[in-house]
């Protein structure tokens, strides 16, 4: 039976390392609801790069640039994590070059995995049929908050869990899935309510991001799966 697990930060990756894996690298708020919104908005591939002198390379090069620390753009660049931003007409059929906070980072521990894709609550449906589909190992990755815990990532690996056990024989879940699901299950499904408290959402709620906060916890926005291959993210083609 393939096994489920739960890395609720990429400085936890080496201890749940397994090759053979596929791993869904999660930030609610915001990486990885912004790359799933820019598949389903058309862009064709996205490079994610862990330092911002990696991103400063690339835009010398002439490519689109979006970098985000501290929940903000950074200074010289075009982008940065909202989704709203890739909602636009002109980004359709581009390549653009990504560094975030902790998605990137969560994107790059991972990487020699057998597979990374990129979930959020924006495609969650599609992720757990495809995990169902594939029927191997899974680990789910949380980018947390600078190595540390985060609880709208753990509860996205949550719904993730409580949705992959509808048939109870399909994974051994580790002790951090089960928690996971623990965590999902007391949300009552109320993720709005439920994540009122979380660190990053008042984070982001100083620097007036309720906006992006609510459209990240809707469900289903795309059935796109964005899928790392080679340096970039591209459309799963499944
Ligand atoms: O950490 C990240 O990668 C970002 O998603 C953080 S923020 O939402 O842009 O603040």
């Amino acid at each position: 039976m393939p096994t489920l697990e739960v890395a609720y930060s990429p400085d936890l990756y080496q201890f749940y390392r397994n090759d053979d894996a596929i791993v869904v690298v999660i930030d609610v708020f915001r990486a990885t609801s912004a790359m799933c919104t820019a598949f389903e908005c058309g862009i064709k591939s996205m490079i994610p790069v862990e330092h911002i002198e990696q991103a400063l390379d690339y835009k010398k090069q002439g490519f689109i640039v979006a970098a985000e620390r501290k929940g903000e753009v950074v200074e010289g660049f075009q982008l940065g994590n909202s989704p709203f931003h890739y909602m636009d007409e002109k980004l359709k059929g581009e390549t653009t070059v990504i560094t975030t906070t902790n998605g990137t980072r969560a994107i790059e521990v991972s990487k020699d995995a057998h597979q990374v894709i990129i979930g959020s609550f924006l495609n969650i449906s599609a992720i757990c049929s495809y995990l169902v589909k594939e029927n191997r190992d899974v680990l789910l990755l949380c980018a947390g908050w600078k190595g540390r815990y985060n609880m709208e990532d753990s509860l996205f690996a949550g719904a993730v869990v409580n949705n992959l056990l509808v048939d109870e024989n399909s994974f051994d879940l580790s002790d951090s899935a089960t928690s996971a699901n623990l965590l999902f299950e007391s949300s009552k499904g109320d993720l709005n309510n439920f994540l009122k408290t979380s660190s990053h959402r008042r984070r982001l709620g100083r620097l007036d991001l309720e906006k992006d906060i609510e459209f990240c916890l809707q469900r289903d926005f795309t059935n796109v799966i964005p899928v790392l291959e080679n340096d970039r993210l591209v459309r799963l083609i499944q």
